[in-house]
């Protein structure tokens, strides 16, 4: 069995960083819509998760913000001009446009693509599919960009495979790792994979959207070449009370599986093919949290559910890196200090201040993207990506300078707007040693 490290790239977040209320079914998106947000502390927010994680001892990347605002989305709209034409004209005429071709919705790399270490492929590669995120304007364009940046960054096609989006229909809706869970005995060791649909390809559904189709999940489990993949359905009351995507309701590490007790359609099922695929592998560590003690509507509340859990070097037990509004909700708070003071495979909870992102319904986990990698495979890697304090500070150095302190969804019609984002992404790209995605 080869040693290896689950990296998490986080998302850096945008200087357009705003409270838009674009997503459908995101209830903490619709209940900040139209307010002012704050880009920089947004930002170093961020940042400092990434720092934190560094100083327990694990490889931490980032995936640079895609370019906004999104001149392309625009112009196929037939705008036209010069770009401060361009901006004034949707202003007036798109404003909800504008604001999709403004999104930092990028940030939330876990649906940025799927992924599938080559501990798991038929070709012992590293497989990664970009996730179409076709269900919202906003997001359908984050594509093309996304899987520009993971090219240059896992140019090495010995060691990795990128695929492009699925087709851009609904039949095909697919959100990534937000879906998307790996089991396993240590990160190297082979690997089962759950993948959570919300409905099936031609199924049309009543209420909240579901993201995911089934068809989605199968077409990418067969490109990457998987011998060990399950399938469960996300359940409808979990849609309809607002997780709209699976990682708002459950999450997993190594052998453990931590979710709420309405997070599958049918749990016994979805935990019994979890443990035939994972037979003579892993014995599965299911830990559910029933609606008794935490009920679904302050699991998406609190997000309890969309932490980092994470196996930290020195310690015998997985970390919960849970967002600060876990520990301010009474239900959660009390369910983690229970937990962590039994014997179950949870053995502690850290909190988090990302407050800015999840008040856009983006909490720790939405932040990162896991990629689980052998040594070999980081060195193959771009390395200006992977962290360490210095290029923290550098980032962070950068934010202070060229974000915002304030951004209110109107501002987002003034053209200086425009350059001040792209003279700052232009800036994190050359700390990033990035400057061919510019
Ligand atoms: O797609 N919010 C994102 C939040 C994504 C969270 N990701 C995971 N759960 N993995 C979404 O709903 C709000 C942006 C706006 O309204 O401008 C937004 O897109």
């Amino acid at each position: 069995m080869t040693s290896a490290h689950e990296v998490n790239f986080d998302g850096l977040i945008g200087p357009s960083h705003n409270y838009g209320g674009l997503p459908d079914g995101n209830l903490a998106s619709s209940n900040n819509a139209g307010d002012i947000s704050n880009p920089r502390e947004a930002a170093l927010q961020g940042l400092e998760k990434m720092r934190m994680l560094i100083g327990h001892g694990l490889v931490q990347g980032v995936l640079p913000p895609l370019p906004r605002p999104n001149f392309d989305l625009l112009v196929s709209a037939g705008f036209h001009g010069s770009d401060a034409q361009i901006i004034e004209a949707a202003a007036k005429a798109a404003p909800r446009l504008l604001k999709a071709a403004y999104s930092a919705s990028s940030m939330w790399t876990a649906n940025a693509a799927t992924v599938s270490p080559s501990s798991d492929t038929e070709d012992g590669r590293l497989h990664l599919t970009t996730a179409n995120l076709s269900t919202m304007l906003h997001r359908a364009q984050e594509h093309p960009d996304t899987t520009a940046s993971l090219v240059s960054i896992f140019a090495d096609d010995e060691m990795f495979a990128i695929h492009g989006a699925l087709p851009m229909h609904p039949d095909f809706a697919d959100e990534g790792a937000a879906n998307h869970v790996r089991l396993c005995a240590s990160h190297g060791a082979p690997g089962v994979e759950l993948f959570v649909y919300g409905r099936d390809a031609g199924e049309s559904t009543v209420g909240f959207p579901a993201r995911q189709t089934r068809l989605a999940s199968e077409s990418i489990a067969r490109s990457h070449g998987l011998e060990r993949a399950v399938f469960a359905r996300q359940s409808r009351a979990a849609i309809d009370a607002g997780a709209f995507h699976n990682d708002v309701v459950s999450v997993g590490a190594l052998d453990t599986l931590f979710f709420h007790e309405l997070a599958f359609e049918d749990t016994n099922e979805t935990l019994n093919s979890l443990r035939r695929a994972a037979e003579g592998l892993f014995d599965l560590k299911p830990v559910m949290v029933p609606a008794k003690d935490v009920p679904i509507e302050d699991a998406i509340k609190a997000y309890l559910f969309n932490s980092q859990l994470l196996a930290i070097p020195g310690k015998d037990r997985l970390v919960l890196v849970a967002p600060m509004e876990t520990q301010e909700t009474d239900s959660t708070r009390k369910f983690c200090e229970q937990m962590v003071s039994g014997n179950g495979p949870i053995g502690e909870v850290i909190y988090a201040d990302v407050r800015q992102s999840m008040r856009n319904g983006g909490g720790p986990a939405c932040l990162r993207l896991r990629v689980v990698m052998s040594e070999d495979e980081i060195d193959a890697c771009h390395q200006g990506v992977l962290l360490d304090d210095e290029t923290i500070d550098d980032l962070q150095d950068v934010v202070r300078r060229t974000y915002r302190d304030q951004l209110s969804p109107t501002d987002l019609a003034d053209p200086e707007f425009a350059n001040e984002c792209c003279l700052a992404r232009e800036e994190i790209l050359k700390v990033l040693d990035l400057e061919e995605l510019a």
